[in-house]
């Protein structure tokens, strides 16, 4: 039994549903949390749903601050929706308190846990299977980040330090290689050395951020296609939830991540490598997209750099991939030995595949520029 069925019981009791449990179980393709759809009995005819997680305690070392930063955004979130006449209930997340009247509940072990209302009629896609779909999630993540604008930056716990700090990535895997804890640095060279041909590409976006040339703003930075709920009646991107992780960051960001998981029609784990492919009408598609969602609050330097976005942040994940590997995969969740080496590949060939069509990735983005 994995340490989150050890205390689900304890996690259940914390909460009232409303009606009783009849069962909770494990549910989505999340890297990180474990997490569980309780149904309830039915009353009146309604069986009410709801999504219960064990936050990943590998990953966010102090719930209390994860926590605030959710409540602050989602509280925000939905004044904003109401006020133009959305359905807050569907259209952001909401935590439900304990039977305490608190965010979270802690376990017996020093587990974290919440809960949302599971938002009913959706779908939530692990590939995207048709551009309009594409579209939609992106016009979600770009509609997301200008409706953040005026949050209170200042206000938000850095809930994963440097978490799309690439340089500092790039020095994290240096270190696993060095410590080879679990003997596997052998078998990892190609990708070892794949990484290290672009040690000077880490510091490209975060240079421009230092530069002053791209701005901070409040962003998600874990823009995967299941993380925004699709209105199964009108195929709009509905919600965006998988909150854990905003903070101040780039927007190229945002974007360069959806492009890695979306933008091709492979698995993250797919193990044959010919079939991961950047698809650059994918690509373009989303582009336009997540443009229109930002609502024209992009610079043209931003907008310049998507390209960059798109190449870094999946550069970055596939070094996190390996660094996990390095390590043990303590991490990401993993459901087969060498998972994550797998994933690891897979970033690395759409890597590759970005650097072979780069002029035309550029020249998708550069018709967007307003000056
Ligand atoms: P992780 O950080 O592990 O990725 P997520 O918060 O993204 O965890 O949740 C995992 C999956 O659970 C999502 O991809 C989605 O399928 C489902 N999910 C999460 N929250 C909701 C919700 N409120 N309503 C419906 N489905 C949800
Ligand atoms: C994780 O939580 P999830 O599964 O949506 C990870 C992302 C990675 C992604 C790779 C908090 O996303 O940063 O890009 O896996 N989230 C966290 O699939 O580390
Ligand atoms: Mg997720």
């Amino acid at each position: 039994m994995s340490a989150a069925e050890k205390t689900l019981a304890e996690a259940l009791a914390a909460y009232d549903f409303g009606a009783p449990v009849v069962g909770a179980m494990r549910y989505g393709c999340g890297h990180i949390n474990d997490t569980f759809c309780v149904h309830t009995q039915p009353v009146d005819d309604c069986c009410n749903c709801y999504i219960l997680q064990r936050m990943s305690a590998a990953a966010f070392k102090h719930p209390d601050q994860l926590m605030a930063n959710i409540v602050g955004v989602t509280d925000y979130l939905g004044e904003k929706i109401t006020a133009a006449g959305g359905d807050r209930s569907r259209e952001a997340m909401e935590v439900i308190r304990t039977r305490e009247g608190k965010s979270y509940f802690t376990d017996s072990e020093d587990g974290a846990w919440r809960v949302f209302p599971f938002v009913k009629d959706i779908y939530c896609y692990q590939t995207a299977e048709t551009p309009e779909l594409f579209a939609a999630s992106g016009r979600a993540f770009g509609r997301f980040q200008r409706m953040l604008d005026g949050y209170p930056a200042e206000t938000l716990y850095e809930t994963i330090p440097h978490f799309h700090d690439t340089e500092d990535r790039l020095a994290k895997l240096k270190a696993a290689i060095a410590a080879d804890a679990m003997g596997r640095v052998g078998e990892c060279g190609d990708e070892i050395a794949f990484v290290m041909a672009r040690e000077a590409d880490c510091s490209v976006a975060l240079q421009a951020q230092r530069d002053g040339v791209l701005p901070l703003r409040v962003t998600h930075n874990d823009t995967k296609l299941n993380n925004v709920l699709i209105d199964r009646r009108t195929g709009e991107g509905m919600c965006v939830i998988d909150l854990d992780t905003v903070m101040p960051g780039l927007s190229i960001n945002d974007f360069g991540d959806s492009i890695r998981f979306g933008a091709n029609h492979s698995a993250e784990d797919e193990k044959d490598l010919s079939r991961v492919n950047l698809d650059l009408d994918l690509y373009a598609v989303y582009a336009k997209a997540f443009l229109e969602g930002a609502g024209g609050t992009l610079t043209d330097a931003e907008i310049e750099y998507m390209p960059w976005g798109a190449k870094l942040m999946t550069l970055e994940c596939g070094i996190r991939f390996l660094t996990d590997y390095l390590e043990g995969d303590h991490y990401f969740h993993t459901q087969r030995e060498g998972q994550n080496l797998d994933r690891c590949r897979t970033q690395f060939k759409l890597v590759a595949d970005m650097e072979a069509h780069w002029a035309e990735m550029q020249s998708i983005v550069n018709r967007f520029r307003k000056g």
